[in-house]
């Protein structure tokens, strides 16, 4: 059942100069069309077992959100994205967003504890992208991230 939103959710404030500002409320589906990038967090780390893990290593996000990888134990880790396990297009939109690279889609390590690495993924192509700890990939440190529209 929806309920009536109805003029009286207007707020109006008076400002100090004497402006008068008005504020409408909006409606779930301005929200939902004007919402935020969202930035979700990966830690890199060696955990009770002797693993070196991304966790998690499975993380679906939505196309213009942030990934901050957060170094938490076992440095070095870093972010190297596998060519042919990303869709078509993706490499040129990642090796723009990513910073101090070290190769191609392939980010620079992270040695101190809380150290982070971002990349944006703004405008990058929807689908699987599988992604490796450089150091790491032998031991199973990997990891896919989804993305959708
Ligand atoms: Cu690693």
């Amino acid at each position: 059942m929806r309920k009536l939103v109805a003029p009286m959710a207007l707020t109006v404030l008076v400002c100090g100069g004497g402006d008068l500002e008005v504020r409408a409320q909006r409606s779930m589906a301005d929200e939902v069309a004007e919402r935020p990038a969202a930035v979700h967090e990966v830690r890199m780390v060696l955990n009770d077992a002797g693993e070196y893990r991304y966790v998690p290593d499975k993380l679906t996000i939505k196309v213009g959100d942030t990934v901050r990888w957060v170094m938490v134990s076992g440095a070095p880790h870093n972010v190297q994205f596998k060519a042919d396990r990303i869709p078509d297009g993706a490499a040129e939109v990642l090796d723009a967003a990513m910073e101090n690279k070290i190769g191609p889609i392939n980010g620079p390590f992270l040695m101190a504890p809380n150290s982070t690495y971002e990349i944006s993924f703004a405008g990058a192509p929807v689908g699987e992208y599988y992604y490796v700890c450089t150091p790491h990939e032998l031991l199973q440190m990997v990891a896919t991230l989804t993305i959708e529209q």
